[in-house]
């Protein structure tokens, strides 16, 4: 009953110029359905819910209830998980959730470095995950691809307590089987952190860690296409009452209810052969650009991709990273800076730019289409 304010109206009417005038390819990034959105910003909004479905601390919970146990029943069977809790308001609280649910402050972690693609949450010094906990982190090898040998000769020597599998800037399909193997040599709890991957999984393009992780993370609106929040999985009931205290009321208060409603549509739109389609467009969009940079002289980190990921490597380019992407964006192409291994340019610099192909995949764009836009990019960093 109220108009949105004039300043607002106006900042909002600017984002909606800028994401409709501009080619969309930050990795983490996507296109909700208009079902999606509207949900988001539904009459779930106004009602208090914290607990659990049939164990709220608040009456008038019944449709709460619903939708919630609808969000869980529909993720475990996206995902062929047992249990599930659909509360995490963003991945990197769904992570910080399992550290509190099965580690004690000071306990010793192995996770992804940042810099070779790992998420702040898995253990950065600059995250709580790096500063309450004894935090290692394992890399890439010059080729920018995960050296198993050397992660498993890690891990002998750390002897952690968890191992945190999943990156935020990594190609390639990531073998859950082989860290299953290293966790399991240390009797290490393995959390897997699939939120860039989760789409790609849904719709059977990528493998699924759910068989071989203890513990599976994941964001909904990257390449899952939902609404920005988290989600945590897992099949073993003792691990139930661990989790579910440790988000709520251990990291977090009331449930975002319609964010809960969002997730649930998301998942069943992910469950639809229309997903499964885009899911399979998206990594051979994906991996026609990488035929192009590679065949046009500018290398893409492990010659090419399986997934939605492309790292171009710009160390022999007279572009940094950050250049390179301001000089895209200033031609309405956005992207993101990003390290590569033994990146000859400072942090702030960097010598790579990740490209993803899940946002302008949804916005139903060819191979051929993706191949021109290849072509372009090439030119304009020639
Ligand atoms: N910030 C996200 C990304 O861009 O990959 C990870 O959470």
């Amino acid at each position: 009953d109220k108009m949105v304010d004039k300043r607002i109206l106006s900042i909002l009417s600017n984002e909606g110029i800028r994401q409709s005038d501009t080619i969309e390819l930050i990795a983490s990034e996507n296109f909700a359905s208009d079902a999606v959105m509207q949900l988001s910003g539904s009459i779930f909004t106004n009602k208090y819910a914290e607990g659990y479905p049939g164990k709220r601390y608040y009456n008038g919970c019944e449709n709460a209830d619903d939708i919630e146990q609808l969000a869980i029943d529909t993720l475990c069977e996206l995902f062929g998980s047992k249990f599930a809790n659909v509360q995490p308001h963003s991945g990197a609280n769904a992570n910080l959730a399992v550290f509190k649910a099965f580690l004690k402050p000071g306990d010793k972690v192995l996770g992804m470095d940042l810099a070779s693609g790992g998420h702040l949450s898995h253990g950065s010094s600059a995250n709580l995950s790096g500063q309450w906990f004894d935090a290692h982190s394992y890399g890439v090898n010059d080729e920018g691809l995960l050296d198993y040998d050397a992660i498993m000769d890690q891990a002998l020597d750390l002897q952690p307590k968890m191992i945190v599998a999943g990156a935020s800037a990594y190609p390639r399909q990531i073998d859950w089987e082989k860290f299953r193997h290293i966790a399991d040599q240390v009797g290490a709890l393995l959390l897997v952190d699939m939120a860039h991957y989760s789409g790609l999984i849904a719709g059977g393009v990528y493998d699924n860690p759910i068989d071989y992780a203890d513990v599976v993370t994941s964001t909904t609106h990257k390449t899952l296409r939902g609404p920005r929040g988290g989600v945590i999985l897992w099949n073993d009931e003792a691990f139930t009452k661990k989790i579910n205290s440790a988000i709520f009321p251990g990291t977090q208060g009331g449930p975002l209810m319609h964010i809960i409603a969002a997730k649930a549509q998301c998942f069943i739109e992910a469950s639809t052969d229309d997903f499964m389609f885009y899911a399979n467009d998206v990594v051979t969009n994906s991996q026609a650009m990488c035929d192009v940079f590679n065949e046009r002289g500018m290398p893409v980190l492990t010659d090419g991709t399986d997934s939605h990921i492309i790292l171009m490597d710009l160390s022999k380019s007279k572009y940094s990273g950050r250049e390179a992407a301001d000089l895209l964006e200033e031609n309405g192409i956005t992207v993101n800076k990003n390290g590569i291994p033994n990146d000859p340019r400072s942090f702030v610099e960097t010598s790579g730019i990740r490209i993803g192909t899940a946002a302008e995949t949804t916005r139903g764009h060819d191979r051929e289409w993706f191949v021109r836009l290849a072509h372009r990019i090439c030119d304009i960093l020639s």
